[in-house]
């Protein structure tokens, strides 16, 4: 079977030294939180040691990225002081650039835990805030660094309460484009930046499955969309299962995110993400480029 045939509009991400060509290929990005509370891998990954051994086992599953937090996210969570942040982070970042050197991002919406993270060696800057810290897109701005920037109504400790949009769709997009506008203003390359729709964040179940849906709609032109839906609440909900048991959901809504335009997915489990990705993958170019009746009959 051939990879996934070119025929879409070039779409490149740039983060640092690495350029990404998201043409026809997603991007699996890996997740590793390094904190006591995540909400679903809260506490396996605070000590170093079993981060570091969890961030070389995602890049051997084949993760293209992975996005390193040391702050909690999940609804009602309590924020980190920036010190606790780099003490977390310093040690991971230090032994995975010796190493194999991956292309690593920091989640946080601290600039100055990002900017300890770039100087360490790290590529990415994944903000959930999109630039709520005012020194934040310049820090991004020098490094060259790729930028995510992720829709979140309110903050962690009060988005779960009744979030209410007119247009779900039209609401995060719009939010988005002023983001990216406020980032290229700042002085960050469009190519470096990454928009999220923030599944999970401030919104319901019907309004992450509607953002998902109408997926074509959302990012800005030319720029790539990033989902994360891995193991979230709204699976759970859908299908009344605890955290642990949201893999398949997830592939679901991963697979059709990726059909409908995302080109990179953030996740937890990264070796049946890859092969949901791959498939997908193949989809979306076969809907642009219908096969020909002689090609590959297997
Ligand atoms: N989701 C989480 C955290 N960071 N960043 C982006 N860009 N998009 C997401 O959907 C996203 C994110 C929540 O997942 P997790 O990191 O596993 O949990 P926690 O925030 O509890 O550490």
């Amino acid at each position: 079977m051939t990879p996934a045939a070119a025929g879409g509009p070039p779409l490149i991400w740039r983060c640092r030294d690495r350029v990404f060509d998201l043409t026809d290929r997603t991007l699996v990005m890996g997740v590793v939180n390094l904190t006591p509370d995540s909400f679903s891998d809260g506490g396996r990954f605070l000590e170093p040691g079993a981060a570091i051994a969890q961030a070389r086992r995602l890049l051997a599953e084949g993760a293209d990225l992975l996005d390193l937090g040391a702050e909690s996210t999940r609804p009602g969570a309590a924020p980190v002081p920036a010190a606790e942040q780099v003490r977390r982070l310093e040690p991971v970042l230090r032994a995975l650039v010796s190493g194999a050197d991956p292309c690593l991002s920091v989640d946080t919406a601290s600039a100055e835990v990002a900017a300890r993270a770039l100087e360490l060696g790290a590529r990415v800057v994944n903000d959930v805030s999109a630039l709520r810290d005012p020194t934040m897109a310049g820090v991004v701005a020098r490094s060259g660094a790729g930028l995510v920037l992720m829709h979140m109504r309110g903050d962690p400790a009060t988005m779960q309460q009744d979030p209410r949009y007119e247009d779900v769709a039209r609401e995060v997009r719009d939010h988005l484009a002023h983001r990216l506008e406020a980032a290229t203003r700042a002085g960050v390359a469009a190519e470096c930046v990454a928009l999220d729709p923030g599944i999970g964040f401030g919104k319901t179940v019907r309004h992450n499955f509607e953002l998902l849906a109408r997926l074509g709609e959302l990012g800005a032109p030319g720029r790539p969309v990033l989902v994360g839906v891995s193991r979230k609440s709204f699976i759970g909900r859908t299908l009344d299962l605890p955290v642990d048991q949201r893999l398949e959901g997830g592939l679901a809504a991963a697979a059709v995110a990726v059909f409908l335009g995302a080109r990179v997915v953030r996740t937890h489990d990264v070796a049946a993400t890859v092969r949901a990705v791959r498939v997908a993958d193949e989809l979306r170019a076969a809907r642009r480029a219908p096969a020909q009746p002689s090609e590959d009959a297997t």
